[in-house]
């Protein structure tokens, strides 16, 4: 019986734990996130369908709305339409936000990931992903004042 409280004590400070080790990896994982709500990185060959994005100045993607069935793997040719640099991350609205404002406090932070691709201008690039769904993902701009300029889309998983 005198065991008992401890274990219990353990038990309470569960969450709390969790949290912390959440949160220290939320930051850790910055650029290589391998999952997330929005899905996982996609197995080429289980790629059934590729879209085309084009980013351009004008701050959008296009298309910017985008349906998917749940489970898919989607393989995006992203091209750089613009003369400035841009770039495709897809996450989760709540992640997005998180990592917007950390490319705010640190906007010489460069990324590599495969939920994400950076291009030059006139550069082209490839983007596997598995969606989970049913829900909405969404894709961003992180290039520092190009979110926040509307340089947004949506993907909805049904
Ligand atoms: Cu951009």
């Amino acid at each position: 019986m005198k065991t008992i409280k401890p274990l219990l004590l353990v038990l309470g400070m569960l969450p709390m734990l969790a949290f912390a080790a959440g949160s220290m990896d939320g930051h850790a994982s910055h650029g290589t996130a391998t999952k997330s709500a929005a899905g996982q990185p996609g197995k080429p060959a289980k790629v059934s369908r590729t879209i085309d994005v084009a980013m351009s100045d004008t701050m959008r993607f296009t298309p910017d709305s985008i349906t998917v069935k749940p489970g898919e793997t989607v393989r995006f040719v992203v091209r750089n339409v613009g003369k400035v640099e841009h770039e495709m991350v897809i996450g989760t609205t709540s992640e997005l936000k998180e990592h917007a404002q950390m490319m705010r406090s640190m906007p010489t932070s460069k990324h590599a990931g495969p939920n994400q691709i950076t291009l030059a201008p006139g550069k082209r690039g490839t983007l596997v992903w598995q969606f989970d769904g049913p829900g909405t993902v969404d894709f961003v701009c992180l290039v520092p004042g190009h979110f926040e300029a509307g340089m947004v889309g949506k993907v909805v998983v049904k």
